[in-house]
């Protein structure tokens, strides 16, 4: 079909976009329309996402897409980071501030629940890796509130923008499977769970499906933005992680994918769940993917331990610019002290440096002396929590691979991809780092009609477009293992 014009609204921790693509026709080209900061807010003690700023910001970013764009737009979709919520009172109007999952209000709930629901039986019935912030621990957490008692709807986040674009409420699927209340192997609600853990489920409106039509651009919002209507917006995968993974320019299924940004996560795409005890311990997850897959994968702290350097090294007046910072880090001393980069202890913002200095301390090896050090140490570690994804993945799954797609910001950092490569001991592809804006798009220009075809000839047209960059596999592989054993229990990752 004919070449059109899609915006993708992808809201990452680090930052928002909109996205301006052109598909069709064999064509497949994307720019930035308008990136915006993503500068989370404490106030009386909680951390919470600034969800106007973020609208503000989309609402730019659409008049600008608008004007740049040769034709009316085809299409919006909205995807954004999981498991966070906005509640809504009778009348619509969203109550309080979003509440940022990297909030202190669920430490210690995940036990709590435990004591109810035994993590075995939540997991069988779920698939999902316990983490403190899964949307069921917030919803535990915020118990007995004001708020809650007030909410008649729950939406989450990329829900709420859309809802705000199209004035019409859903709950889209693949990032409802973050919130720890969707049964994998039926994609729908799971009641026992709900029930077992006090969640009304009639508080999310109706489930859509990526490629459902989630309704059109409201009066008041084509007026805001300068757009000529009729303008569609579709339900895409609306976990970026989920848009991500289908902007993955795979061929065949023997491949793993590290979607780094905020987070790594890393995993494989597979027909089916896999929900046994041992993949409960090896707390890997089973999130909703397009056209029927399962994410099974597992989150990494990923570059949030070197944005949160870099915030504090500003922070105390020493700022550094990245690139240069990360040439310095690539001619470090390599392996000299590595972290475990799955340990829940790096979540909470602050001083991330002396985390890590204290981490490699306990662990018995040199704290980092510079910056560029401690750098060093945390892509030398993200890399060995990938590998041991990678393998896990593998073996609790059957499933083997030959290549390791690395998409997300974190593609263009050349020396994580290459010591990702190194570590795995495979070939990694590094791009693109829009991965999540063009898996928005490519499932919107599917289900506009301008594509066809299942998530193979997606990802064929990615393969005709993208820039790529492949790193082979160098060096010595027993000092992966070396380093590895250096950490408590000798497994990085979990
Ligand atoms: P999120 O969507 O979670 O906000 P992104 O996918 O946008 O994250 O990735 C952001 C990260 O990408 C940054 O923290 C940074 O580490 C990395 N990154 C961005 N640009 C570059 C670059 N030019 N070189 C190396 N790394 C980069
Ligand atoms: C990445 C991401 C990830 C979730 C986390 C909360 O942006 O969506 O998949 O686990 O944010």
């Amino acid at each position: 079909a004919a070449a059109r014009d899609f915006a993708a609204v992808d809201l990452g921790a680090s930052s928002g976009r909109v996205m301006l693509a052109r598909v069709g026709g064999g064509e497949l080209s994307l720019r930035e329309a308008h990136r915006f900061a993503n500068h989370p807010v404490r106030v009386r003690g909680t951390l919470h996402w600034d969800i106007l700023a973020l609208w503000h910001g989309v609402l730019t970013g659409l008049r600008v897409a608008g004007r740049e764009a040769g034709g009316p737009l085809a299409g919006v979709g909205v995807d954004s980071w999981a498991v966070d919520y906005g509640l809504l009172d009778a009348s619509g109007a969203l109550l309080g501030n979003p509440v940022h999952y990297r909030d202190g209000r669920t430490d210690g709930v995940a036990a709590r629940v435990a004591e109810v629901l035994p993590p075995r039986e939540l997991y069988a019935a779920t698939g999902l890796q316990e983490l403190p912030f899964n949307t069921v621990y917030q919803l535990v957490a915020a118990r007995g509130s004001a708020q809650l008692a007030a909410a008649r709807q729950l939406l989450l986040i990329p829900d709420l923008i859309t809802y705000w674009l199209t004035g019409r409420a859903g709950t889209e699927l693949t990032n409802a499977s973050t919130t720890q209340l969707i049964d994998p192997r039926t994609r729908g609600w799971s009641r026992p769970v709900a029930e077992a853990v006090g969640v009304d489920t009639g508080l999310f409106p109706a489930l859509r499906r990526p490629g459902d039509p989630a309704g059109e651009v409201i009066p008041e919002v084509l007026a805001e933005t300068g757009l000529a209507g009729p303008v569609p917006v579709w339900s895409v995968a609306s976990h970026d992680t989920a848009s991500a993974v289908v902007g993955v320019p795979a061929a065949g299924d023997r491949f793993a994918y590290i979607a780094t940004g905020t987070w790594s996560l890393a995993g494989l795409e597979l027909d089916a769940p896999v929900l046994s005890e041992e993949s409960r311990r090896a707390n890997f997850t089973n999130e909703l993917g397009v056209d029927g897959t399962v994410r099974y994968l597992r989150n990494i702290m990923g570059l949030w331990l070197l944005q949160e350097c870099l915030r504090e090294w500003e922070r105390a007046g020493a700022g550094y610019a990245l690139e240069p910072l990360l040439r310095e880090a690539a001619r470090a001393e390599p392996l000299r002290s590595v972290v475990d980069a799955g340990d829940p202890e790096f979540i909470a913002p602050g001083d991330m440096p002396g985390r890590i200095a204290r981490a490699c301390a306990r662990t018995g090896q040199p704290e980092p002396r510079d910056a560029a050090e401690t750098v060093r140490c945390v892509l030398d570690s993200l890399a060995l929590a990938h590998r041991a994804t990678v393998r896990e993945a593998q073996r609790l799954s059957g499933r083997s691979v030959e290549t390791v797609h690395v998409v997300g910001g974190g593609a263009r950092n050349e020396l994580l991809c290459q010591l990702t490569a190194d570590a795995c001991g495979l070939p990694v592809v590094a791009g693109p780092a829009e991965a999540a804006a063009l898996g928005n798009v490519l499932v919107q220009a599917r289900a506009a009609g301008v594509l066809g075809g299942g998530l193979a000839e997606l990802r064929g047209l990615l393969r005709a477009t993208a820039p790529l960059r492949h790193h082979e596999p160098m060096g010595d592989a027993g000092a992966w293992d070396r380093a590895a054993a250096r950490i408590a229990g000798g497994e990085v990752g979990r």
